[in-house]
């Protein structure tokens, strides 16, 4: 689709932007299903083993990083006790699918050439656009959680900074099952961290900016299923845990320019040959 002059405008006055309609019921039934599959084939551990804790981080850790260029599984914390089994069945487990499958499964690439992010991405200033993450979000009912307040450019960092998020609902999000908030505006304060690896082969933020969030209050992104959010990588945002009886699911593509730098430290270091 072609972005509107007012469209253009809207995003760099605010840092977001939101299209109702942009994609398909067929389309989202399809990356739903899809997905489904996936866990149906995923076969998680019956029983978790507990490691200690520098043990956990380090296998934790390992399992994140190799990620970026694979297609993992992540849960949600609330659905494994103490002991580390399973609260809840397999499918409503999951937290996230990531973060490669953009590139790696032929339903999730054929869709993002559907949607055609990278046209949207040139119309919002990037050059040549490149997906770096994917991540199929579940939000599950009752013990969906929490994502803190974040800018995506610390995830996604470049220089010059480049990354636009775009976050599509693949059901309703309403304040009831966690939907997106974010501070309009917010995309000209300044990136207040980076992370990235840290030199025993770990992960660390990194301070660039210490002064507190702004206190404005954060806006309510209540969608339908089938909208668009496009987000700017500065730009502040939330979403609550998700305590109601309704998953609130939503596919998430990042584009960053290739013509800037990606630090090599960056904690996601994409596929090198796509
Ligand atoms: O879907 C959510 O709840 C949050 C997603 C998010 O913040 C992100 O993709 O950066």
């Amino acid at each position: 689709m072609m972005l509107s002059l007012k469209q253009v405008e809207d995003y760099d006055q605010q840092g977001f932007l939101i299209i109702k309609d942009f994609i398909s019921g067929s389309q989202r039934q399809a990356l739903m299903q899809h997905a489904a599959q996936l866990i149906d084939a995923f076969e998680p551990q019956a029983k978790r083993s507990i490691f200690t804790t520098d043990e956990q981080e380090r296998s934790s850790d390992d399992y994140f990083l190799k990620s970026a260029s694979n297609i993992s599984f992540f849960f949600e914390a609330k659905a494994i006790d103490n002991e580390g089994n399973f609260t809840v069945p397999k499918h409503q487990s999951i937290n996230k699918i990531g973060h490669a499958q953009h590139l790696l499964d032929p339903v999730y690439k054929n869709i993002v050439k559907e949607l055609d992010f990278a046209n949207i991405g040139r119309a919002l200033g990037i050059v040549q656009p490149r997906a770096v993450q994917s991540m199929h979000i579940f939000k599950q009912p009752s013990i969906g959680g929490e994502v803190g307040l974040h800018q995506d450019s610390t995830f996604l960092y470049t220089q010059p900074k480049s990354c636009i998020g775009f976050w599509l609902a693949l059901e309703d999000a309403t304040v009831e099952n966690g939907c997106l908030q974010a501070l309009p505006q917010g995309h000209k304060i300044p990136l207040k961290q980076r992370f990235k690896l840290s030199k025993n082969g770990g992960t660390e933020f990194e301070c660039l900016d210490n002064t507190p969030w702004p206190k404005a209050p954060l806006a309510l992104l209540e969608v339908p299923a089938g909208t668009l959010i496009i987000l700017h990588g500065q730009l502040p945002h939330y979403s609550a845990a998700n305590t109601s009886s309704k998953s609130r699911q939503a596919f998430t593509l990042h584009l960053v320019d290739d013509t800037c730098d990606y630090p090599e430290d960056n904690w996601l270091q994409p596929l090198k040959t796509l």
